[in-house]
């Protein structure tokens, strides 16, 4: 009960909360006091936040008014001192058909949004580049395949509340203690991006709320999501599989910028990361040569 209490009174801030977020744009990072979802940056996400705002938020209330309404009026109409012999009724037929009755037509309402959400966020026609996401113990690595397959990890830039100012010296920007990782993960805005999943060693779990993604990263196995993000940002999360002593020291950030920006920092990284199998990444030729021969 105090959960759905406390998820009413959070759409009742929804608004302000909503205003407020736009207003500070965008560093998605957690505010005191915030409450309901995150305002969300993708398609996905704003189906989630539809989902969750009109559909399942107002049932769930009308059915918690009902049920505490049900209880106090039950509490006072079958009062010992007003009822003295209590009825022995034990069945009802037409109360039972309608207590199975309703709950299964609300199931099957939900289930229609339900679903187009769920195949709506399982993959996207033609996308317009992939990522490919790694978990490790603990800590992720990312993979550029659709530019020059270079790789890098991200780890976290800091853990106690003395190493931040040494990080963000390192890093020469602000870093948020338990959020920011050394290497951000740049993707360009308004760009149709495959995600792409797998694990090292154990369940991880890839989850960015403000793009309603939430994926576990499975060992042996790929897994496939999407997310298109218009508006250029930093957003933070947090691996969400228990995976290990230091679960809570793998988080995510990455950075939405525009398109040209995200040349510009493809070209950067090109330069100081390695490929996949280790060797610098090919010059633009010669990535065109090897895609030649691949295709013949
Ligand atoms: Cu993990």
């Amino acid at each position: 009960m105090t959960n759905i209490i406390l998820r009413f009174s959070g759409a009742a801030t929804a608004a302000l909360a909503t205003g407020l977020s736009s207003a500070a744009a965008l560093a998605s990072e957690p505010m005191p006091w915030q409450l309901n979802l995150p305002t969300p940056v993708t398609p996905v996400a704003q189906m989630q936040y539809d989902f969750h705002t009109y559909w399942l938020l107002p049932i769930i209330t009308i059915i918690a008014v009902l049920v505490l309404a049900l209880l106090l009026y039950t509490c006072f109409r079958f009062r010992e001192s007003a009822n003295p012999t209590p009825s022995r009724t034990t069945h009802n037929s037409l109360l039972e058909v309608l207590w199975t009755g309703i709950p299964i037509i609300i199931l099957v309402v939900l289930a229609f949004p339900s679903f187009s959400l769920l195949y709506a966020s399982d993959r996207v026609e033609d996308p317009d580049m992939t990522l490919k996401i790694i978990g490790n113990q603990w800590y992720w690595s990312y993979e550029y395949p659709d530019h020059g397959n270079f790789t890098f990890d991200a780890i976290l830039a800091a853990r106690e509340a003395e190493d931040v100012p040494i990080a963000e010296e390192e890093y020469g920007r602000d870093i948020l203690r338990l959020m920011d990782t050394d290497n951000l993960v740049v993707l360009p805005e308004d760009t149709k991006i495959r995600l792409i999943m797998t694990s090292n060693d154990v369940l991880h779990n890839w989850a960015v709320s403000d793009f309603g993604v939430r994926m576990d990263t499975v060992p042996g196995r790929l897994n496939e999501t999407w997310m298109m993000v218009e508006e250029p940002g930093l957003y933070y999360g947090f691996c969400s599989e228990l995976c290990g002593v230091d679960h809570a020291y793998m988080p995510i950030a990455v950075k939405i910028v525009t398109k040209p920006e995200f040349e510009a920092w493809v070209q950067q990284a090109q330069q100081e990361f390695d490929t996949v199998d280790g060797t610098p990444v090919p010059s633009a030729e010669k990535q065109v040569q090897l895609a030649e021969t691949v295709a013949q």
